[in-house]
């Protein structure tokens, strides 16, 4: 089979909403060169061997690299994420039965198949089939909430896919694979969605998998814009794109321990996520003590001015003592909350997978980790301006700091990425933190772009081949292509629909 690149059929973008459009000589090559044309043509190569179809379009989801505002979304508070130049991409054709089949173009990973139906039972813990189960679960359940479609109509598609995301990196490779999945399916039953709407499902149908992730990485694969940061609030969900000052560069570092988020750093996640639950629940509970009013508070985020009808002074006065230092335990949050120990566990402790999260016998730390997210909340707010009025030296100060208080507070980080961030600043980045969920995975610095060969060789030099060797040597094996990169603010995902395969 030979492949025809005169693929100028459609042209099937992401901007604002997913659209066909009539591409008549629109040239996919300039879409496509983009996202690395030799990629899509080895991708189309694989699949004209795998598939006799030759109808077929192809979908590109970037990883996000995040700036700052780490450990935020999930409390509803601000994240200022990029959506990056790595990506998934696919070469896809819509199959006229229920069927979804995808292959990886590295015969390692193998491929996996399952069929469109009202519940769609979950694969192993772990498995990455489970990743495009999620995306097209949302997408059944949204739509029969809303009476829109009926699952009945969807049908499923054929897909080969290949990614340079590095996987449990902390650029959020997993859900730049939901992403691209709803994208699959949309795209093969014609169906166009609202990019936010599909950002908030998505992130909804990621819990599927058994996180409790914010929405941030969701938003950020699809509303990126290049060039630009992207400050993305939530409830509802709104992005301010704010440009990346000329002269400065991302670069993404490795520390090659990887924390996919089906072992224990998934429960690690899990818990950060349920002690700021049951922290919010006992601020919600100081409020309403002080007042005797009952205030609206169902997240960190909801602590505004606006939202509480108080001032800043008074939700100062309440926070300053709502929560001591020490660890809690079961039975003293049960108290507060005059609620029995078994209640707070059905209530606040049951994760997304159905499994209830492993008591931490040193008991929950409920104070540090507010303090970590109402800090980080400003930080992003800080962030923001430091960038927009060209403060460049500021943002690398906000980076370090949110680096150290999710070392120090909410506890995110491990050896290798206070190693690797220290090694950093030393090496002349303006900035450097952990990106992403953390307890491995990469860092993110800011670096003044004249300065950049300088630093990865000397970044290279003290981490990889000295610190790495010499302390943690069976991590060098974790190592696939190069674990130092610099990332360019990229554009969303979307689709581009037209190839013709003979
Ligand atoms: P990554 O780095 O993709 O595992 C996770 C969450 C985010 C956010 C960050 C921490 C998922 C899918 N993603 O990101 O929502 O909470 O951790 O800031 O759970």
């Amino acid at each position: 089979m030979r492949i025809n690149m005169l693929f100028s059929v459609f042209i099937f973008l992401l901007n604002p909403t997913i659209y066909i459009q009539s591409g008549g000589n629109m040239n996919i090559d300039m879409v496509i060169s983009k996202t690395n044309d030799q990629r899509v043509k080895n991708l189309a190569i694989k699949f004209s061997k795998i598939f006799d179809e030759t109808e077929v379009f192809v979908a590109r989801s970037p990883g996000r690299t995040n700036l700052i505002g780490e450990h935020t979304d999930y409390n509803g508070c601000p994240v200022f994420p990029m959506a990056v130049d790595r990506d998934i991409l696919a070469v896809c054709s819509p199959r006229d039965d229920k069927k979804v089949v995808i292959y990886d173009y590295n015969d390692a990973y193998g491929y996996k198949e399952f069929f469109i139906q009202k519940e769609i039972p979950s694969s192993a813990t772990g498995d990455w089939g489970n990743y495009p189960k999620a995306a097209v679960q949302g997408l059944i359940n949204y739509y029969a909430q809303t009476g829109k479609i009926k699952f009945d109509n969807l049908n499923g598609f054929n897909a080969v896919i290949t990614s340079n995301i590095p996987a449990a990196g902390g650029m959020s490779s997993s859900s730049a694979f939901v992403v691209l999945s709803a994208l699959l399916l949309l795209g093969a039953n014609n169906i166009n969605e609202d990019k936010k709407l599909l950002a908030s499902l998505m992130a909804k149908s990621e819990t599927y998998v058994g996180t409790q992730g914010g929405g941030m990485d969701q938003a950020a694969c699809l509303m990126g814009l290049n060039n630009h940061a992207l400050k993305i609030d939530f409830n509802p969900l709104r992005v301010r794109e704010v440009i990346i000052p000329s002269g400065y560069c991302i670069v993404v570092a490795d520390t090659l321990k990887k924390a996919p988020k089906t072992e224990s750093a998934l429960q690690n996640y899990n818990r950060r996520s349920i002690e700021c639950k049951i922290a919010t629940a006992l601020i919600k509970k100081a409020f309403e003590k002080e007042y005797e009013r009952i205030f609206p508070i169902t997240a960190l985020g909801d602590i505004t001015c606006e939202r509480l009808g108080l001032s800043e002074a008074e939700i100062d006065k309440v926070l300053d003592s709502a929560l001591h230092k020490n660890f809690y335990y079961l039975d003293e949050i049960a108290s507060i909350l005059k609620l029995s120990p078994d209640a707070v566990i059905q209530k606040y402790c049951k994760m997304k997978d159905g499994q209830y999260l492993d008591m931490p016998p040193e008991g929950f730390k409920l104070y540090q980790r507010f303090y970590h997210v109402m800090t980080e909340w400003k930080r992003v707010e800080k962030s923001v301006l430091a960038l927009e009025s060209g403060n460049v030296k500021k943002f690398g100060q906000l980076m370090n700091d949110s680096h150290f208080s999710c070392r120090d507070n909410h506890e995110v980080s491990c050896k290798e990425l206070d190693v690797l961030t220290e090694i950093a600043r030393n090496a002349g980045a303006l900035g450097s933190r952990m990106t992403g969920a953390g307890f491995g995975g990469c860092t993110v610095s800011l670096i003044k772009i004249d300065k950049v060969m300088t630093f990865i060789e000397k970044v290279k030099a003290k981490y990889y081949d000295s610190y790495l060797v010499n302390n943690a040597p069976e991590l060098l094996k974790n190592a696939s292509g190069d674990p130092i990169f610099m990332v360019y603010p990229a554009d969303g995902a979307g689709i581009i629909k037209g190839f013709e395969l003979e």
